[in-house]
């Protein structure tokens, strides 16, 4: 162990620690702009977190500089005031002046170092940025704002190492270094799998999701307009942070209301349509299996999944499940099935997703999600923007009673709700494929090994006369492309694999409440999970009483004739 002396204070660490680990377990806390922990990303590159060390000459960046034995360091000096407000003046001397309309106002690293540095002028000109050079607006995700980058290159980390695209790298030399696709593409002609998991990292407002806000309030106050409206499973488990309440404040009912005081006709949800997902990827997967057709079956929901596969994987398409996702099931019904049992034309009603997920934006737009007739799902819009609708409109969120989804798209099970969290498609789905083979139930409904954070989950299950069948989770691309290597390979045994692009599961989709750590995620998985196990009635897809009844009065059958034209789509390659 070193001993390190930091503002008189002594601290032991093992060797390899640096200044601003050793700092921090002491309470020190030294600003940092850069550094991102959970990347293991410390580039030492903003120059922020500059601390003074007795023996050497320069300042140096603590989030790099190695602890020695007996260091004497210095975090709070006149020196290291100053300097650290020039860094600061200077960074924000090369970025707009847009605070106060800024997405991130109010949540911006870079506002909050400057006030913890005790930045109160900027000694240097701000330069005139040429704002149409500058801001990429192509992706119907995404937006990348370079006027307002500060090169800590997270989001270079994040997409080369936890998504393994590649798409944003740092180019050019010296001070003309800035991010960009290679060869300055727009994002919208690269690889991008539009999973927002750079916004997710982006210290300031240099990414962030495309913003479709107006269009659903222009739609809201169209009096022709019939607006339904549906949340995804982990929308629930996270909203409450965008309004001032802790993370894994679980939040539908208040969710619901605010959504109805926002005015959209019909308040549905998506774990209605993640429900109907299961029986017919249950249906599909039991087909293929007594068929002998392509295995193993893979997920289908997650849209940022589908684009990596069809970029990076065209040959492995075909395990994919055809089955759309929850939410363009959900637009087709809500086209179809409920136009019809509503008596509304389904040209007058738009169907609006709320969705943790900035990929479901592209999702939406693909020229096959058509299949009611009309676009299936109209507007995305994200956990965040909801919350900002919320706070435009002036709902006191937190004070809001609790209020129910209408029929008949609003019913959900236990299955439903934890397809936010990583494993949840795969446990939903082997409580149902479980009880459709054997007649009965799962002898315990909480599979835990395709449960938590592990990056690649694996589970063995006996399932009556199929035998032992193995299935396997993997979130994140980077974890994804293990399985997919050992599926080209010839060396894989699964039966049923599920892959979320996001970290975590769409409770950390790129389109949820910032910052996200990994303790934020189990937070919100719990409560998820809590949903499935303490709040909801029923804990199987098969069980939700308003499925069997669209099933009874206009599907038919699972993976039946309507099913496969409204419910059921086909990739890329
Ligand atoms: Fe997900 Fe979904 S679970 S992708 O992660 O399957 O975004 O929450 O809505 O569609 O249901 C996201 C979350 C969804 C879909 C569902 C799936």
């Amino acid at each position: 162990m070193l001993n390190v002396i930091i503002d008189n204070q002594s601290v032991q660490v093992e060797p390899g620690t640096t200044i601003l680990q050793a700092a921090k377990k002491l309470g020190i806390k030294i600003p940092t702009l850069c550094a991102y922990q959970e990347l293991n990303h410390f580039p030492g590159a903003c120059r922020v977190c500059v601390t003074e060390v007795e023996g050497q000459r320069s300042l140096v960046a603590s989030c790099v500089f190695p602890a020695a034995n007996n260091m004497v360091v210095h975090t709070n000096t006149e020196r290291v005031r100053m300097a650290r407000r020039m860094v600061v003046e200077l960074l924000l001397s090369n970025h707009p002046t847009e605070c106060n309309h800024c997405i991130r106002n109010g949540n911006c690293e870079l506002q909050k170092v400057a006030e913890v540095a005790g930045v109160r002028e900027v000694r240097f000109p701000y330069p005139d940025f040429p704002k149409e050079d500058m801001i990429d607006t192509s992706s119907p995700s995404v937006v990348r704002d370079s006027r307002k980058c500060i090169n800590c290159h997270r989001c270079v980390t994040v997409c080369e190492q936890v998504q393994t695209v590649n798409v944003l790298t740092p180019s050019w030399r010296g001070s003309d270094v800035k991010v960009s696709p290679a060869f300055d593409l727009p994002l919208l002609e690269t690889n991008c799998i539009a999973c927002g998991q750079c916004i997710m990292v982006c210290p300031v407002g240099a990414l962030y999701e495309k913003d479709d806000v107006d269009k659903v309030w222009k739609a809201l106050e169209d009096p022709t307009k019939h607006v339904v409206v549906q949340e995804a499973p982990a929308v629930r488990a996270t909203l409450g942070e965008e309004l001032g309440l802790p993370p894994g404040s679980l939040v539908t009912g208040k969710m619901i209301a605010a959504l109805r005081r926002l005015g959209f006709d019909k308040v549905f949800d998506t774990n209605f349509a993640a429900d109907l997902t299961i029986l017919e990827e249950g249906t599909e997967l039991l087909t293929r299996v007594k068929t002998g057709g392509k295995l193993p079956m893979i997920t289908s929901c997650s849209p940022g999944w589908i684009k990596f596969c069809e970029h990076f994987y065209p040959d492995l398409l075909d395990h994919l499940s055809t089955c759309k996702s929850p939410q363009q099931m959900f637009g087709a019904m809500a086209k179809t099935y409920y136009a019809k049992t509503a008596g509304i034309d389904p040209k007058d009603i738009v169907v609006v997703s709320i969705m943790p997920c900035t990929a479901k934006k592209f999702e939406c737009q693909r020229p096959e999600m058509c299949a009611s007739g009309f676009r299936d799902v109209d507007y995305v819009l994200t956990t965040r923007e909801l919350g900002r609708m919320i706070k435009e409109a002036g709902i006191d969120f937190v004070n809001l009673p609790d209020e129910s989804f209408d029929a008949p798209m609003g019913e959900y099970t236990g299955a439903a709700t934890i397809f936010g969290a990583t494993g949840g498609v795969m446990e939903a789905a082997l409580r149902t494929v479980y009880a459709v083979v054997t007649g009965g139930n799962l002898p315990d409904l909480n599979v835990t090994p395709v449960r938590g954070l592990d990056g690649v989950k694996e589970a063995a299950l006996e399932v009556g006369d199929l035998g032992n069948v193995k299935v396997a989770v993997a979130h994140s691309m980077a974890n994804a492309r293990k399985i997919l290597d050992k599926i080209r390979a010839g060396e894989a045994d699964w039966a049923f694999i599920e892959f979320m692009t996001c970290p975590g599961g769409c409770i950390a989709g790129g389109g949820g409440p910032i910052p996200t750590t990994n303790e934020i995620r189990e937070l919100r998985s719990l409560a998820l999970y809590t949903d499935d196990c303490q709040v909801q009635e029923f804990r199987q897809s098969h069980e939700n009483p308003s499925i069997k009844k669209a099933y009874e009065t206009f599907l038919g059958e699972p993976n039946g004739e309507i099913s496969h034209h409204l419910l059921h789509t086909h990739y890329t390659k």
